[in-house]
């Protein structure tokens, strides 16, 4: 019996061994099948109050994080429908010092900020004396310039989403006529005049307007119409339009817009993403007929706003695999972090929850980057991938519980692993190497976010060279290692232990 026990007892742990590696989830990922090209992760510009006496601060401190380390790297910059208007509102808003509700100052502003006053009768000519860019002056200056040489300083680019915005509910006592589609397109004329010649600044898109479905003037037929005819003089000026719309509040009234605006003739060809927002009309039908029509019409699409802590990873991925997105929007900048502003001069900037889920995407996968697919096994690990245009390769996991999980499908290269929790944030597991055919394998230890991403660009490894010590150290590994090699699974020794 005794001799017996002595082969069972081994046999038994080999086995739980093997049923414990073949319980883990398997990640499959094929890079022949391809879905949307990224185009960037998006905020809106604003950081604080002009007048806040912390502005610069948080600036440095917001700019050089979400460039530098969360990946942030596309911006909505808005202009307000109010810049065509005789007097300068918010110039004389900054001068009485930024007031807040309800001083009548601030009353003046707000009741004024997106009513108009036409420049002058005709919508072919500019008189540049009715348009007063102050306050998309001050935006472009304080934080987009320094914010897309810091971009570039990292060899990429800022896409700049240029979003017309008119609350026109909050006028009291002022007009609106930018439901004019000649009066509109001269109105966007003159804004990318105007960025041009100050700034040479060109955005990568203009976004429509700002929720239609809060604005009553709009609907999609008249965002069709406001295409149309702002690409012809946008186009007659030397620009190429190229229009992201409807961003509806509203996901079903998303929709309805939607197929308004592309009904009217010459409005699809210059459109280049469908956008909408998360604050109504939410459902996986909606989401998922958002991602059919966009297919159908060869265009991309963007979550462009759910800002107040509600972009978690959960949704964010539920955007990117049935929504197809190539673009997303979780917050304004300042809305990534926390920010402690006691000492003014010297702000405590910390991460928001969401910041720190989100950034295992952002930090990784970079405009241009092509998503393909990628398959789990197990319904509570939900798994996405991209290649990057360097050939680098992405593989980001939303897992419900911890648990270990193995990745095929990756090219040959060198791994680097990294995951963040509810308790653990930013943990790096050592590198993987891989060959052709082998899978990387990860454990995370509670439910949270993992990476797995293509260490520097795509190439030839690099011979391996050892000096004498690391040919000692070798040895001594593999002889302690001798006695467990036979318990290990083929993954843990591949990948998690020295053995
Ligand atoms: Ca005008
Ligand atoms: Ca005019």
């Amino acid at each position: 019996m005794k001799k017996l026990m002595r082969w069972i007892v081994p046999a038994l742990a080999i086995l739980t061994s093997y049923v414990h590696v073949t319980a883990q989830t398997v990640v499959t990922v094929d890079p022949a099948v391809t879905y949307q090209t990224m185009r960037g992760w998006e905020v809106t510009s604003f950081v604080a109050s002009a007048c806040d006496p912390s502005f610069a601060a948080l600036r440095d401190a917001y700019i050089d994080l979400a460039v530098n380390d969360i990946g942030i790297d596309r911006v909505r910059l808005e202009v307000r429908s109010g810049v065509e208007n005789s007097t300068d509102y918010y110039a004389n808003f900054v001068a009485n010092g930024c007031p807040e509700p309800p001083d009548p100052e601030y009353l003046t502003w707000r009741h004024n900020r997106y009513a108009t006053v036409n420049d002058n009768a005709d919508p072919g000519t500019i008189n540049w004396n009715g348009f007063h860019f102050t306050e998309l002056d001050w935006t472009v200056e304080h934080i987009i310039l320094p914010w897309k040489q810091q971009v570039e300083a990292n060899g990429e680019s800022l896409f700049i989403n240029l979003n017309y915005v008119a609350f026109t509910s909050q006028i009291e006592g002022g007009t609106y006529h930018h439901d004019a589609p000649d009066e509109y397109a001269e109105f966007v004329l003159a804004t990318y005049l105007h960025l041009q010649s100050e700034y040479a600044l060109v955005p990568d898109t203009w976004e429509l307007v700002l929720e239609p479905d809060n604005v009553s003037q709009w609907n999609g037929t008249l965002l069709g119409q406001a295409i149309v005819a702002t690409a012809a003089r946008l186009t007659a000026n030397g620009f190429t339009p190229s229009f992201v719309a409807p961003s509806n509040t509203n996901m079903g009234n998303a929709i309805t817009y939607f197929d308004q605006m592309i009904a009217v003739p010459g409005a699809l060809q210059y459109l280049e993403e469908f956008s909408y927002h998360r604050y109504g009309g939410v459902s996986l039908a909606n989401l998922q007929a958002i991602a059919d029509r966009a297919v159908q019409n060869g265009l991309s699409t963007g979550m462009l706003e759910w800002w107040f802590d509600n972009g978690t990873q959960e949704v964010l991925y539920e955007d990117l695999t049935i929504g197809r997105n190539s673009s997303w929007q979780g917050s304004v900048l300042s809305g990534l972090f926390n920010a402690d502003t006691s000492d003014p001069d010297n702000p405590v900037v910390t991460y928001r929850t969401n910041t720190k889920f989100n950034r295992q995407y952002f930090k990784f996968v970079r405009q241009g980057a092509v998503r393909v697919d990628a398959l789990s096994d197990t319904a509570t690990v939900h798994p996405i991938a991209f290649v990057n245009e360097d050939g680098g390769h992405i593989v980001v996991v939303n897992a419900d519980s911890g648990g270990a999980i193995e990745i095929a499908g990756l090219p040959a290269g060198t791994y680097g692993r990294k995951y963040t929790t509810s308790v653990e944030y930013d943990v790096d597991l050592t590198d993987v190497v891989i060959a052709d055919g082998e899978s990387v394998d990860a454990t995370i230890p509670q439910a949270g976010v993992l990476t797995v991403y293509t260490r520097g660009i795509r190439g030839p490894e690099p011979v391996p060279t050892l000096s004498v010590w690391g040919i000692l150290i070798l040895l001594l590994i593999i002889l302690a290692c001798g006695t467990h090699i036979a318990r290990a699974s083929a993954s843990q020794r591949r990948h998690e232990s020295p053995c």
